[in-house]
């Protein structure tokens, strides 16, 4: 079994490779839930939902999240009744009966957990679908002028252009890995860190408690993606964070905040140079190509992941 812990777009795309190097039924992917927002009285999960969607063959390709051929009367309606203020997080019509699901069925007592696997069914999963938590995790950011974002209001409302001077986890130390979260990590042949955000996607996931000390016992066995190429973020805001939060924008800088973690970091061709700088951190590296821009790059980085630990011996 391999375990992948996985933030939004970025893991989604690591999966895609997974699933065609490996048999989709034995991936666990432990979902940062920390991005997780009440909008409209719905309960949003928006990485399990881009996972999910993704996973099904069923996600909107230009943006990464909500679903592909979407209508937008819901939302229009809104906006002609309550304005823009009440309309800056889109929510297609197809995705808002996710959202209707997800809310009805945690008001009748469902678990999260319990409500990702009845959805991942319902698309057809074949990946096994886990919250980092079943209790409400929540990504805060002190932004420079003193005042605290939720994360969306962060990444979307504000498009993340932001300076953030701290960022804490709401309700992480009295929560609880989900069910099978821990087996996962303890069980796995290979631990995978997405090449998520390590900041505000992986780090709300190692703030779950006993999920950091279970991936630091399987340390050699844990691969990372750098989702910093280039020194920039392919994706989001993963470079500012990393410097506005004292880190370095780079692979390396990956490599140095993941370190007690990581056992092998893969890196980008482009930044070859910085294997010593990863290697001085503690953590082996492995260069491939990290771009998935293509369901067959996708493929040859898993290919690249799974071989990573097995390497781990001729250190
Ligand atoms: N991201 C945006 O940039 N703009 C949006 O309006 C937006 C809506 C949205 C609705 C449902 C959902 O599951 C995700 C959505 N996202 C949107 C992405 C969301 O902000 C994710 O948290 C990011 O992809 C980071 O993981």
């Amino acid at each position: 079994m391999i375990c992948v812990l996985c933030g939004g777009v970025g893991a989604a795309r690591m999966l895609t490779g997974l699933v065609q190097v490996t048999d989709p039924s034995s991936i666990v992917a432990v979902v940062n839930t920390g991005d997780d927002t009440e909008l409209h009285g719905l309960s949003i999960s928006p990485d399990l939902d881009t996972i999910t969607y993704t996973l099904a063959g069923a996600v909107n390709l230009e943006t990464g999240w909500g679903l592909a051929g979407e209508s937008w009367q819901a939302m229009s309606a809104l906006e002609r009744l309550g304005g823009a203020e009440r309309t800056w997080f889109r929510l297609g019509d197809r995705d808002l009966g996710t959202h209707l699901y997800r809310t009805g069925r945690l008001r009748e007592g469902a678990t999260l957990s319990e409500v990702t696997a009845e959805l991942a069914a319902a698309f057809g999963l074949a990946v096994r679908l886990l919250p980092m938590s079943d209790d409400p995790v929540r990504t805060v950011l002190r932004t420079a002028g003193g005042g605290e974002l939720c994360f969306q209001e962060y990444f979307v409302k504000h498009r993340h252009a932001v300076a953030v001077e701290a960022v804490r986890f709401e309700g992480a130390e009295a929560s609880r890995p989900a069910p099978g979260v821990l087996e996962a990590i303890e069980q796995a042949t290979v631990v995978v860190l997405a090449p998520s955000n390590p900041v505000v996607s992986i780090g709300p996931v190692l703030a779950v408690p006993g999920v950091e000390e279970a991936l630091a016992a399987r340390r050699p066995d844990v691969v990372g993606v750098s989702p910093i190429v280039g020194g920039a973020a392919l994706k989001g805001p993963a470079d500012r964070l990393l410097v506005e939060l004292g880190g370095e924008a780079s692979a390396a800088g990956v490599a140095r905040v993941l370190s007690g973690v990581l056992g092998t970091l893969v890196i980008d061709e482009v930044d070859r140079h910085l294997a010593g700088e990863v290697e001085a951190a503690g953590v082996r590296a492995v260069v491939a190509d990290t771009v998935m821009s293509t369901p067959a790059r996708a493929r040859r980085l898993a290919e690249a992941v799974l071989a990573a630990p097995a390497g781990a011996g001729e250190g």
